[in-house]
């Protein structure tokens, strides 16, 4: 007989205290399994959530939430927590419309105690949860989760280096799968490798002492023995662990899977008045077979469209590999994910040129560049979740001969900006940044849009970006800017149109795709093709509108918009950018000091996009074919 689900028993933390001694590992797989059925419907993080199930419901154990305060890092493996926190109903529709958040959210929820998205932030939130307890006599505890991939990332060792010197309860629990996306890399994971290493030393010895006791005095004095050398073999293993340099206790390494003894070991941690580090070992993708054997492709589950609904997603994609997603275009034009496209070109340009690099951030598949790696492995270069050292790296390489070309996402990109200014754009070195999934982006909601980096680099000295709408155009750019000795920006969303137009020769002319009366809507990246096929509607219903791809938009193409101005009776801007910024915020300025007024945005965002599906964002901006040529229609009234 099947034993009724404990999982719909637990509305809240507070029902987990109701639960006999054993039942917490019954919980345990049901989560597991309704993470695998979930998210093969959903989409959504899948190998990570797997390999974390026991250690959040651990941590859900030994402490007493949301008094307690847990924060995650990255917050990509929060599904645990939710579905523990009465958010089971909302798990159904993960990260789709209307449905909650893949990453923790201080809106959603008061266990959500900080919101997070980009990787290695936990330590130094918890550290102020940590302060601004002991400042106003508070009584919580504060823990924070973080893998062993955002460990790579610099915050982390600014927060660390900050919270050794505490002398109050902090816990950091470091959730080390030995990956990131990929294979982790780095001198602190050759570091782990050694304490993990020390797992094996401790388990021999506790099976020798426990063999030694049991034979009658000699044992006992062997076991004192081995007792007093601990210390200098653990030393010589060891050598000390990093954190406790630092200044925190380290605890572990211990099994993240093995739940009793985590809850456990957890629980003492927990009592610790000195900041502490408990090292779980734990293994990504437990329980879903495929996840397990190849989590690099499980890390993120894209979300196919199923048959039916009970047919499940059938071919996981890894986080960025989804199917493409061009919106309203897709109908019409053969759309393609742009990094597979990236990947390739940036393999024929190191054909070409030894001296080409590529560099990524935790991010080689993400962004297209494992053809490179695989290709050209002494050329590429993976920073680690740190992508403001690789802004820098690239710069140093860029002064020294070579012509690195940085792949990262624009969201991610946002941390590494002031290098960008400082390091690449002051010194005018030649250094390409490749921004993968620029302008809006699904399902991940607020935390990962990329719709600030223009807003951001308009400003920079010395930087050109350019904004390409079809992956041929992005091709040939990038081979372009090779000849390009400035820093460039090449920016671009997830998915675009194969071919809208034939190349112009030149990257930064702004090209008419269409011709038409006095009325112009300019635009760019992903919301180009809809702003085609607006023109289109507004034809078959007599209105005739040019529309003008604007290829680079610092610079802008002055030719272009001087005849624009002279040309054309009312002018719109398509992008997909907050408001008052963008190319919209570029032109109103260059209209103004033209004596022309400035031309109408469509598609501004105000506020931070949350996990809506293109269309639906679409909707809500007013960038739908329909809802553009509506806009224009009206202007032409
Ligand atoms: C600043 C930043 N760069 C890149 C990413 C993309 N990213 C999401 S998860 C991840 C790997 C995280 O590895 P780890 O912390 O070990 O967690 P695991 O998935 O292994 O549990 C990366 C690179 C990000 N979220 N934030």
């Amino acid at each position: 007989m099947n034993e009724p689900e404990l999982l719909h028993t637990i509305q809240s933390p507070k029902d987990l205290a109701k639960l006999s001694a054993e039942q917490p590992e019954r919980l345990a797989e049901e989560l597991r399994q309704r993470i695998i059925t979930t998210v093969r419907h959903t989409g959504g993080h899948l190998a990570s959530n797997l390999g974390a199930v026991e250690l959040t419901l651990a941590a859900h154990l030994a402490l007493n939430l949301p008094h307690d305060k847990l924060i995650f890092d990255v917050g990509h493996q929060c599904y645990t927590h939710k579905l523990l926190t009465g958010r089971q109903e909302g798990f159904a529709k993960l990260r789709g419309d209307g449905g909650i958040s893949g990453f923790p959210k201080m809106s959603e929820s008061e266990y959500d105690c900080f919101g997070t998205g980009h990787a290695s932030t936990s330590i130094s939130a918890a550290v102020g949860f940590a302060k601004a307890r002991d400042m106003t006599g508070g009584k919580y505890k504060v823990a924070a989760i973080i893998g062993d991939g955002a460990l790579t990332g610099g915050l982390s060792y600014e927060a660390l280096n900050d919270a050794g010197r505490m002398k109050s309860q902090l816990l950091v629990i470091l959730n080390d799968n030995q990956m990131s996306i990929d294979r982790n890399v780095g001198g602190l994971d050759k570091h782990l490798t050694r304490l993990r290493a020390s797992r094996r030393w401790h388990s021999a010895k506790r099976r020798v002492k426990g063999g030694l006791d049991r034979i009658p005095v000699v044992g006992s004095h062997l076991a004192d023995f081995l007792e007093l050398i601990k210390r200098k073999v653990r030393q010589f293993i060891v050598n000390g662990s990093f954190f406790e340099s630092l200044g925190f206790r380290y605890l572990g390494p211990i099994d993240g899977h093995d739940l009793p003894n985590l809850t456990r070991v957890m629980r003492g941690a927990l009592t610790s008045q000195y900041p502490t580090v408990l090292h779980v070992l734990t293994r990504k993708g437990k329980g879903d077979p495929d996840a397990e054997r190849e989590p690099e492709k499980y890390h993120g589950v894209s979300l196919h469209p199923a048959k039916s609904d009970e047919s499940p997603a059938s071919e996981p994609k890894n986080d960025s590999r989804g199917g493409s997603v061009c919106g309203s275009a897709e109908q019409e034009f053969d759309c393609a994910d742009c990094k597979r496209y990236v990947g390739e070109a940036l393999v024929k340009l190191a054909d070409k040129h030894k001296n080409v690099a590529a560099i990524t951030a935790a991010m080689p598949i993400g962004t297209g560049l494992s053809v490179f790696r695989e290709k050209y492995p002494e050329r590429f270069f993976d920073a680690g979740i740190a992508e403001a050292h690789a802004v820098t790296m690239a710069a140093g390489m860029a002064a020294a001969g070579v012509r690195p070309y940085v792949a990262v996402y624009s969201t991610f990109f946002q941390r590494a900006v002031d290098f960008v200014i400082h390091d690449v754009a002051l010194q005018k070195l030649p250094v390409t940044f490749l921004l993968d999934h620029a302008g809006f982006v699904e399902h991940d909601g607020a935390t990962h849009q990329g719709i600030f980096d223009i807003a951001l680099l308009q400003s920079i000295p010395e930087l050109i970006i350019l904004a390409p709408s079809d992956i041929s155009e992005l091709t040939r750019v990038i081979e372009e800017s090779h000849n390009i000795n400035a820093p460039v920006v090449i920016r671009y969303p997830k998915a675009l149109p194969m071919k809208l137009d034939d190349d112009s020769a030149d990257p930064f002319a702004w090209k008419t795709l269409r011709e038409g009366g006095n009325l112009c809507v300019i635009s760019h990246g992903a919301a180009m093709v809809n702003a085609l096929i607006a023109a289109r509607i507004l034809d078959a219903r007599g209105i005739q509108a040019e529309v003008v791809r604007a290829s680079s938009i610092k610079p802008i193409d002055a030719d272009a918009v001087n005849r624009i101005i002279k040309s054309k009776k009312s002018v719109y801007i398509v992008e997909e950018t907050p408001r008052l910024a963008g190319l919209s915020a570029i032109l109103a300025h260059e209209f103004a000091a033209r004596g022309a007024g400035a031309p109408t945005t469509l598609g501004a965002i105000d506020g931070f996009p949350e996990q809506y599906t293109r269309r639906a964002f679409e909707e809500a901006a007013g960038l739908t074919p329909e809802a553009i040529a509506e806009a224009v229609e009206h202007g032409a009234r």
